[in-house]
């Protein structure tokens, strides 16, 4: 016998957020079979290549590439002359690897409260934030929607502080029609594999800044500079030459990944049409936006079920979202025990986004009728109150937590009509 419809996940396989993007197989082949024949593997023509792409793109002079953006994040930091030991105001509504990346050199940071419409630190709390103890602050692009950089700017320039910008969401959107990477002293990049655009793992520092640049390179191996002598401390932060190949590859895609993308959004803008307490974030106005996360946000008083009810829901249904970023990092370990770290608690704002966002699939993997069910079982899960979100996370559970899980209510989710 058939199970019931309510049993049955709407996607057979796990549909993924952060589904890496491939580009060209040959292209990539040929590059990594040319690097094999050089036999030159890291730090060679390519990352020479990637690097001057990217300084293109972003607009820059410079552009160092990394092995990852956590560590470009630190390299950043010390380059453009962070005192050791100083404070540095970051906003709590960030991926972890932002304060990681500060604590992990023994820098503070120092959480700041987020403007809910852009998901973006909060100039004028960063400003309450500053004291004889900051030494810089860092915004962070999230989602790819640009930072209020011009009052961060003033800000930075105001108090003598070195501005950073986190940009591993960034590449691609503008800021008043200038692209993400041109901004503060130096900015950085992500290509990590969930990134739209991708190098398997790696980063990059941008910067129009020359000596931040030298200081940086140097810094990414070992404090080696271009003579060979060593010039300072340093890391081991060298990309590899296969990562730049793919990396290569990936760039030539942006332009069509960016369309797709936005496409996406708008089938998920008309999938999710009418569902009451569920929206799309949206991005800048009038700016080039990457759209490389889609991000919903639930309002549990209009929508009738929390965030983690819908994510429970969708997981049922082999829908794997992602709680970016969810809690606040001043919330999580270790920054939760240190209250020192954000005055005056609480970041309300902060919170109050991170209690909605849900980011959902998109990307070269998905494409229209992927949303169509992805939208078919959110507005399905609105309409029953969440029923069937609760414990257990299976089709199963879900069915006995209030019977939400009824053929009929799935059978919608599905677009389904035989049992
Ligand atoms: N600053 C910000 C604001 C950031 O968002 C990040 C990274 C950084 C700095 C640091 O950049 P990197 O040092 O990483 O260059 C992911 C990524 O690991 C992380 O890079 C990213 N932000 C963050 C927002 O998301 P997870 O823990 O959700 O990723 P993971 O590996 O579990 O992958 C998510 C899903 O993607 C998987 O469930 C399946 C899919 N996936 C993943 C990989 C790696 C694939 O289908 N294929 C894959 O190869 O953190």
């Amino acid at each position: 016998m058939l199970p019931s419809v309510s049993r049955l996940p709407v996607f057979h396989e796990p549909l993924h957020v952060g589904r890496p993007n491939i580009g060209d197989r040959e292209k990539l082949r040929e590059k990594i079979d040319a690097a094999l024949d050089r036999r030159w593997l890291s730090m060679g023509p390519l990352v020479r290549e990637l690097e001057e792409k990217v300084a293109e793109l972003a607009g820059t002079a410079h552009c160092v590439a990394t092995c990852n953006a956590t560590i470009a994040l630190q390299i950043a930091a010390r380059a453009a002359g962070v005192r050791p030991g100083a404070e540095v105001i970051v906003p709590a509504f960030t991926w972890v690897a932002t304060p990681h990346a500060l604590d992990w050199i023994g820098l503070t940071p120092v959480f700041c409260d987020v403007d809910e419409e852009t998901a973006n630190i909060d100039p004028r709390h960063a400003e309450k934030l500053i004291s004889p103890r900051t030494g810089a602050i860092l915004g962070v692009h999230a989602f790819g929607r640009p930072c209020a950089i011009e009052e961060l700017t003033e800000l930075a320039d105001r108090h003598g502080l070195p501005l950073l910008f986190d940009a591993a969401h960034g590449i691609g959107s503008t800021y008043r029609g200038r692209p993400i990477g041109s901004f503060g002293d130096a900015e950085v990049f992500s290509f990590h594999a969930t990134k739209f655009i991708n190098s398997f793992e790696g980063g990059a520092l941008v910067t129009n800044d020359p000596e931040i640049a030298r200081r940086a390179r140097a810094m990414r191996n070992f404090g080696i500079d271009e003579g060979r002598d060593i010039v300072s401390s340093g890391t081991n932060a060298k990309m590899g030459e296969g990562s730049a190949a793919m990396g290569l590859v990936s760039l030539e895609l942006i332009d069509t990944l960016i369309e797709h993308n936005a496409h996406n959004q708008r089938c998920y803008e008309q999938g999710l049409a009418g569902v009451p307490g569920v929206s799309v974030r949206q991005q800048e106005p009038g700016e080039r936006a990457n759209h490389q996360y889609l991000v919903i946000e639930v309002d549990q008083e209009r929508a009738g079920l929390h965030a983690d009810d819908l994510f429970a829901v969708l997981e049922r249904h082999n829908v794997l979202a992602r709680r970016y970023f969810h809690p606040g990092c001043h919330e999580l370990a270790p920054y939760r025990d240190r209250p020192d770290l954000h005055a005056p608690l609480p970041l309300p704002h902060s919170e109050a986004l991170a209690e909605r966002v849900l980011a959902l699939p998109t990307g070269e993997a998905v494409g229209a009728d992927e949303i169509d069910g992805v939208c078919r079982i959110i507005r399905w899960a609105v309409e029953n109150g969440g029923r069937g979100a609760g414990a257990g996370g299976d089709a199963g559970s879900g069915a006995r937590a209030g019977n939400g899980g009824d053929g009929a209510a799935v059978r919608s989710a599905h677009g389904d009509t035989a049992d």
